[in-house]
């Protein structure tokens, strides 16, 4: 019998795309039998069902008076050595290097265990915090001293070479779906309590509606669809970018056909009753919801960044596009929406390539094989 493995993930619990794959990586490592030690601020969003083989150890921050800044990151890299210590933890998997990787290495040299450290990169911990000087060393310095790196995408591999130059190999994971979320959704009863016709076309977008997603350019292109065709657009999750996409709602005169869901945790539901997703970013080194939507059947527009194209295959499971090419994403998105048998072919690929490409299976045997190597090594 294969031995199990004891493993610490630490991640940003909270909403957002890192904190999603580290969680459901950790259920799905949990499920195969590994023990599973969550080491985070709070309990991760998804961790929404008790196994008896995952742990959670709260970091507390010490708010003491004197702090102008209270120290998180010693506080994690403390938890890590007591944890790595007391559970006899095998390897620890961080996701997002700042401050995960730093704390990481840190615990480990206060534990004195022979800790293997992998050090998952997501994206924004290179493509923005690699450009800020007073982070770009730390940054490098935790992907050398980790034991191993991956990042989500080549394009973001290749990014942080271009970046930061560290002297360390990084290999490709990509992110992944559990395809059981996707097979038997019954949620069509969901349209009609949204109000939506059986002729309307549902768009949908989901997002932290920061500035890199661009939702202006989705509300657009919607427009010009919606000018064309009976349809609605599904705007999905909250952030800075709200009241600027809700004034352009207004003056574009759409108020009617777009509905404001904000932060929703069942998407696949969602994803269910939509036909087409936009995903519009100037800056992605993944596009999880790009993924999730095709694992259930909707073909996604994207913009030709970072790893969407990885992602979404141009021409078979939807269309990659000129960031801003408001007039092109509009037009492919009619020319899917308009034909029927393109469609179905363009949903089906969507599918396929998500259970294949990125089932969680595959990539869970990848990280796997990472883990055992580090160990073999000794
Ligand atoms: O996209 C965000 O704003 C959240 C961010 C995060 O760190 O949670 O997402 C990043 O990681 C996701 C999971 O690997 C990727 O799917 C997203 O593409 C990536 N976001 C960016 O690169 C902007």
């Amino acid at each position: 019998m294969m031995k199990k493995l004891k493993i610490g993930i630490t991640c940003y619990p909270t909403v957002g795309g890192s904190g999603i794959v580290a969680t459901e990586l950790g259920k799905l490592l949990a499920e195969k039998g590994h023990e599973i030690h969550f080491i985070t601020s709070s309990l991760p969003f998804r961790l929404n069902k008790m196994y008896h083989n995952i742990y959670y150890h709260q970091v507390e921050v010490n708010q003491y008076s004197v702090f102008q800044f209270p120290p998180y990151d010693i506080a994690l890299a403390s938890k890590i050595a007591e944890v790595a210590v007391r559970e006899e933890l095998d390897i620890l998997h961080v996701h997002y290097a700042i401050p995960h990787a730093v704390c990481a290495i840190l615990g480990r040299e206060m534990s004195g265990r022979d800790l293997k450290i992998v050090t998952t990169l997501h994206g924004t911990d290179i493509t923005v915090l690699g450009y800020d000087p007073s982070l770009s060393d730390a940054v490098r310095f935790g992907i050398e001293k980790s034991d191993a790196v991956t990042a989500v995408s080549q394009s973001l591999v290749r990014q942080t070479h271009e970046l930061l130059r560290p002297d360390k190999e990084i290999e490709c994971v990509y992110n992944f779906i559990d395809p059981r979320v996707y097979s038997g959704l019954q949620s069509n009863h969901l349209r009609s309590e949204y109000g939506i016709s059986d002729e309307e076309k549902v768009i949908i977008h989901v997002s932290n509606f920061r500035a890199v997603k661009r939702v202006p350019d989705v509300v657009r292109s919607f427009a010009k669809i919606a000018r064309k065709i009976p349809a609605r657009l599904l705007l999905v999750g909250d952030g800075p970018e709200m009241k600027t996409v809700c004034d352009i709602v207004g003056e574009l005169g759409i108020r009617e056909k777009v509905l404001f869901l904000g932060k929703q945790e069942n998407v696949e539901e969602l994803f269910s009753i939509s036909d087409l997703m936009l995903l519009l970013s100037e800056k992605e080194s993944f596009g999880l919801v790009a993924l999730e939507a095709m694992a259930a059947g909707v073909p996604c527009i994207g913009t030709n960044v970072g790893g969407i194209p990885e992602v979404v295959d141009h021409g078979v499971t939807g269309f990659v596009c000129e960031p801003g090419d408001i007039e092109v994403i509009a037009e492919k998105a009619l020319m899917l929406l308009e034909n029927p048998s393109k469609y179905r072919d363009f949903s089906n690929h969507a599918v396929e390539s998500a259970y294949k490409k990125f089932s969680a299976e595959k990539i869970l045997t990848e990280y796997e094989e990472i883990y055992w190597r580090l160990l073999d090594k000794g």
